[in-house]
């Protein structure tokens, strides 16, 4: 009791209670792409959001961005084990996106140009808690960190911000992506360390 450890003072102990266990913090921003790096001009970028129905909502770059833009300033975890502290995001919110689509379904499959898909309950890409994100810390996104835009879902391992996104479809069952097919949580809260798809 009463005995003060220096090496768990100032940023120390901040940066404790914001690690998820079993992450470390990089000042870095690695980056971890399962293929290779597409270059996508904003030109042949769209969105879509496909409803269980098959019926689909469509956003060119254009009609994308001039939606009302929100920023954000949040950690990042990524299931290799560093989190990286403070990034600042620019993006449109799936809220704004949802506005637009009619659907009763709960489960939703991200699909990325290159064929990378993640899955994710329809509930965690709402209510201020995901981003269809297009600059990073002050600067387009570059193609290595999906450019020209990515989804950014912070409160969830990073692998769930699929880069180079292209579309949202809708699934009344949940389906699984390409790491949660690889042996990845369904799910992946960093806070229950739900790494594995036995965590
Ligand atoms: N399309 C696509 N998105 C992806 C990935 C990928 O391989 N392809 N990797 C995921 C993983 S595992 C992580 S940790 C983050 C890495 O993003 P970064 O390269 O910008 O750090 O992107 C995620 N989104
Ligand atoms: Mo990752």
């Amino acid at each position: 009791m009463g005995i003060v450890n220096p090496g768990f003072s100032g940023r120390g102990r901040e940066a404790d209670s914001r690690l998820p266990p079993g992450q470390y913090e990089t000042r870095d921003f690695p980056v971890l792409s399962a293929g290779p790096t597409p270059n996508i001009h904003p030109g042949e970028w769209q969105f879509t959001i496909t409803d269980e129905a098959g019926r689909v909502k469509r956003w060119t770059w254009e009609e994308f961005r001039a939606l009302p833009v929100e920023t954000v300033e949040t950690d990042i975890h990524c299931v290799t084990r560093w989190s990286k502290f403070d990034t600042e995001w620019r993006g449109v919110s799936l809220d704004t996106l949802f506005a637009e689509v009619q659907t009763a379904a709960d489960y939703t499959m991200v699909h990325s140009f290159g064929g990378y898909t993640t899955n994710l309950p329809l509930e965690d890409l709402l209510d201020g808690q995901a981003w269809i994100a297009f600059e990073v810390d002050g600067e387009p996104l570059d193609d290595e960190h999906g450019g020209p835009a990515r989804l950014l879902v912070p409160h969830l391992y990073f692998w769930k911000s699929a880069k180079w996104v292209r579309g949202i479809t809708m699934h009344d069952s949940e389906e699984l992506g390409f790491w949660e097919l690889n042996g990845y949580n369904a799910y992946g809260d960093p806070w229950k360390e739900q790494r594995y798809y036995y965590d």
